[in-house]
């Protein structure tokens, strides 16, 4: 197992839209488990590929308390969702220390491949069905903070690149 490093925004990367992934084979099966591994790492409750420059439609997900109910969701689509929406603060592990309020449908049904490549159809409503939706836009090369004000987002866009290059220093300090 592995951890994997993570995409920061603005990296450009993290727009790309990723392709279906083709077959659940022992190369997708160790993505799989290296995704699972860093998410819980950061303490994050989500992971889509795409965050970790990987372009294939995969995304890994743990909203338990007790971290203990993986699920990963292969070649997602949403089948259904509720007409309610309702604003929930989001975060990101690729825009980190950012909370914000997003608009989202409350319920969505999502088809996908399980982990051993099963279709199955999961109905999703709470934290799944937000941190769901956050996951599938990673996918399409979209980060929640381009739901907000472009105001705000240039502002997170300049944080984020202000802490990226005192990073870049420290590390060269190191
Ligand atoms: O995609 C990601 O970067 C993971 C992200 C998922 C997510 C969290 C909250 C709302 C929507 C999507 C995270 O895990 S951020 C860190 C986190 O654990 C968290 C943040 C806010 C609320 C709940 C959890
Ligand atoms: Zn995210």
């Amino acid at each position: 197992m592995a951890l994997l490093p993570i995409l920061t925004y603005p990296d450009p990367r993290l727009h790309t839209v990723a392709q279906p992934v083709q077959a659940v084979d022992a190369r997708i099966k160790q993505l799989i488990a290296d995704m699972f591994e860093t998410m819980y790492d950061m303490n994050g409750i989500g992971l889509a590929a795409t965050q970790i420059n990987v372009h294939e439609r995969l995304v890994v997900i743990d909203v338990s308390e007790g971290r203990d109910q993986p699920q990963v969701f292969i070649n997602p689509e949403i089948v259904w969702a509720s007409p309610e929406t309702k604003i929930n603060e989001e975060g990101c592990l690729s825009v980190p220390g950012i909370y914000d309020g997003v608009e989202r449908h409350e319920r969505v049904h999502v088809r996908a491949l399980d982990g051993e490549g099963q279709s199955r159809v999961v109905e999703c409503e709470g934290l799944l069905s937000i941190c769901i939706q956050h996951e599938m836009d990673h996918l399409m090369g979209k980060v929640f903070v381009e739901y907000l004000s472009p105001l705000k987002r240039n502002r997170i866009k300049t944080k984020m690149q202000k802490l990226q290059r005192e990073n870049q220093r420290e590390g060269a300090r190191a």
